[in-house]
């Protein structure tokens, strides 16, 4: 392939960590930058800092490749990066402050046309509003912006890192093309190439769609039960159509993109984007929803001491130990809320970190006791093996336990 560009990926979280391996991987010569210390003190020190199929592998291939961890700004023709870009919590306007401080830092060391690519999810026209501000006030008239917005899925990063179409938006079709060309030494998909505004916009609207979508089936889960039909059943069925597909019904959305991406449209469109606002909040209604229908649960199986009644799962979803805005996470803030107590027992076999009060760290400690269990993360663990729940009362929030007299559904 012969391939050596010099890239500095800033930012080495779950999207500029496995970004910057693949790149490495396929002959780019990389530099990863992390302003957190000790994350890259456990990189130099050979481990990945959070679980994923096949990203031990990858790593394994990038250093034996030459991948080079650091917490400085390089000298390179390209940076891309890879920050976080929160919301403001008021306003629901992006925070773009991450992405603002990376591009300043890069602006220090870039040399004469280096090439910025943005990968963090912005809202459109961040970049025209925030970035290109920066870059003016420097006076540099040589650097080139970019934006490629990522699109995997944790749990799938590493192969859909490969094999996913891709977006490239840049001012002018060379610096395009040479975007494309670096991201197609591992991504052996289309990348479409566009202007830098519909490509923050496409990356914002692909993740408004599946939060739209999973808001439609939390609302047929809420119309299910009270109308006193089966919700999974009327999905499975209407899904039978050819022009249908309805997502499953949970406990909420969590994770750092579809609970936040579509607030952007929301803060930047608040007299327009009332179909996309109102999703989220129906999402967001579902923890605070699960906790009401635990206690009905309680009540129809006499359960009456909530210390007997405990949480599986802290992820925001199954086999990633991700916990970022996690339903879980919203639900015990409810519960603090409606002065709760006891702290609840809680485990996640994903989650070895302490994260909250009553959490325990292994099956036997969580279950002993346990009259009834709140199943909040389909982890495979459960999904191959619900037996492990024994007979305990179970509110199977993910639909993924099967039938039985003792399983409760949403
Ligand atoms: N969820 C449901 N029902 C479903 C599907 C998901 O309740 O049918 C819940 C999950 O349990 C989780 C949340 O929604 O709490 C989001 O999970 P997800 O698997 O749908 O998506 P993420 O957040 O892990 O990754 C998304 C992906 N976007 C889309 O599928 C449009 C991914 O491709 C993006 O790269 C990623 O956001 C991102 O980083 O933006």
């Amino acid at each position: 392939m012969g391939f050596v560009v010099m890239v500095n990926v800033i930012g080495l979280g779950y999207i500029g960590l496995p970004t910057a391996l693949m790149m490495a991987s396929h002959g780019v010569a990389v530099v990863g930058t992390d302003c957190e210390p000790t994350l890259i003190e456990t990189l130099r020190a050979g481990r990945t800092t959070f679980k994923e199929e096949g990203l031990d592998e990858l790593f394994a291939a990038a250093v034996k490749e030459g991948i080079v961890f650091t917490t400085e700004y390089q000298v390179c023709d390209t940076y891309i990066i890879s920050v976080p870009t929160p919301y403001e919590k008021l306003s629901k306007q992006i925070d773009p402050s991450y992405v603002v401080a990376a591009v300043k830092s890069v602006l220090e060391v870039a040399p004469n046309a280096a090439t910025l690519v943005i990968e963090s999810t912005v809202s459109p026209n961040t970049i025209d509003r925030f970035v290109r501000p920066v870059v003016a006030e420097t006076g540099r008239t040589d650097v080139h912006l970019a934006h490629a917005p990522e699109r995997i899925i944790p749990g799938n990063m590493v192969y859909e890192l490969k094999h996913n179409n891709r977006t490239v938006g840049a001012d002018d079709s060379e610096v395009a093309e040479r975007v494309k060309e670096l991201y197609a030494s591992f991504c052996q998909a289309e990348i479409s190439i566009t202007d830098i505004r519909t490509a923050e916009m496409t990356k914002v609207v692909e993740n408004t769609f599946r939060d739209i979508n999973i808001a439609f089936a939390n609302e047929l889960t809420k119309i299910c039960r009270v109308g006193g039909m089966d919700v999974h059943e009327v999905i499975r069925i209407a899904n039978k159509h050819p022009r249908v597909n309805i997502l499953n019904p949970g406990p909420g959305v969590g994770g750092h993109c579809i609970s936040i991406d579509p607030w952007f449209l929301v803060g930047d469109y608040p007299e327009t984007a009332n179909f996309i606002r109102l999703a989220r909040h129906t999402n967001d209604s579902m923890p605070e929803w699960v906790l009401g229908r635990a206690f009905d649960v309680m009540r129809e199986c006499h359960i009456t001491d909530s210390n007997r009644v405990g949480i599986y799962g802290i992820t925001y979803k199954e086999d990633v130990d991700d916990v970022r805005e996690s339903p879980t996470l919203q639900m015990l803030a409810s519960m603090e809320r409606h002065l709760v107590a006891d702290p609840c027992r809680v485990y996640d076999p994903w989650v070895e970190r302490d994260i909250v009060p009553g959490q325990v760290h292994t099956m036997e400690e969580f279950l002993d006791g346990l009259e009834m269990v709140i199943v909040m993360v389909g982890h495979s663990q459960i999904k191959s093996h619900p037996e492990l729940f024994g007979n305990r009362v179970l509110l199977d929030t993910r639909n993924v336990l099967g039938d039985g007299p003792n399983i409760y559904k949403l």
